[in-house]
């Protein structure tokens, strides 16, 4: 590995829950690192997804959305989004421009451009591909206004993956000179253990509805490589209530079997090898409201 000129830097992915943080993250990386629903909050903790090529090292730091929330959970939430913006090299403060520009993302970006956090901050605007094309150029200039300090305003769709070029083009310059802090072939932080954990919450954001999904954490009891290409798992379904335990497994177990289903395939894709999942689902009341639990699952912030 050479230091000349090699470019290596963090870029926190900031923005309102479901404006399409991991899925910009996941277009840049090439595989699924953080799971996407179409469910606000849906990611929890500081997700690394890192990108490589000869010269540069760019590693995303994918937060959690910043919003309210009452539960001691969505706190933690919104501390490791500012946490992760303070620490990181240069911030991507994304919006969705399918939406009117809320209070809330009025707050967000006018709280990053007070100037507080010194780093260099470029404004995404996101969905380019559902966005009406007469409103992006008022939409364009009325950032420069909210942030003229700010280094870039790049349309883009993660989804279709348009303009992710030239907004990674950007990212590119303000990154410093420094060595690659992860090896080049390296693709995330996580464990295999958290991934699948991630991959079956992912289906329970897909399948269930209301309050379910927000109160509800996978933990994974047994990740065993037992050899030949295989690897054993056991995750538990935490559910916050009595009431969710039957949703969850559907009638005759049929909703589990979908979950367990999708999940593996998921993740047998991910890792490259045969999986045998086992679910199971355990109530345990409030637990998103428990600071030991909390702890226990990684999510205390
Ligand atoms: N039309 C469109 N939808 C998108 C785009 N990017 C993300 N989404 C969708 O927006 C929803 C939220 O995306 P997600 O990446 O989870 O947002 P996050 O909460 O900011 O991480 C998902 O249903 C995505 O498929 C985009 O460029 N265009
Ligand atoms: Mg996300």
């Amino acid at each position: 590995m050479t230091t000349t000129n090699f470019r290596c830097g963090t870029v926190a992915l900031l923005g309102r829950p479901n404006v399409g943080k991991s899925t910009l993250m996941n277009y840049i990386i090439g595989i699924k690192v953080a799971i996407v629903t179409p469910k606000p909050q849906t990611t929890r903790h500081r997700i690394l997804g890192i990108h490589s090529d000869e010269d540069t090292q760019m590693i995303f730091v994918d937060t959690p959305g910043i919003h309210k929330g009452e539960q001691q959970l969505n706190r933690n939430m919104v501390r490791v989004a500012y946490a992760a913006a303070a620490e990181a090299d240069v911030l991507a403060i994304m919006q969705d421009c399918t939406q009117p520009l809320d209070r809330g993302t009025r707050a967000l970006i006018e709280r990053f451009a007070d100037g507080r956090l010194t780093q260099p901050r470029i404004h995404v605007l996101n969905k380019i591909d559902r966005a009406n094309k007469d409103k992006l150029l008022p939409r364009l200039q009325l950032m420069q206004q909210l942030d003229p300090e700010a280094k870039a305003y790049i349309p883009i769709s993660a989804r279709k993956g348009k303009q992710v070029d030239a907004l990674l083009r950007e990212l590119t310059l303000h990154l410093p000179e420094r060595e690659a802090m992860y090896d080049l072939d390296s693709f995330t932080d996580q464990s295999q253990r958290q991934l699948a954990a991630e991959y079956v919450r992912e289906q329970v954001f897909l399948s269930m509805h209301q309050e379910i999904p927000f109160q509800t954490a996978v933990d994974i009891e047994q990740f065993v490589d037992v050899g030949h290409g295989k690897i054993e798992i056991e995750a538990v379904i935490l559910v916050g209530s009595e009431r969710h335990k039957p949703m969850l497994i559907g009638r005759g177990g049929e909703s589990m079997k979908r979950m367990g289903i999708q999940a593996r395939e998921g993740l047998e894709e991910l890792l490259g090898c045969k999986i045998n999942l086992k679910l199971w689902v355990k109530v345990d009341p409030n637990w998103f409201n428990n600071p030991g639990k909390l702890f226990d699952l990684g999510l205390d912030g």
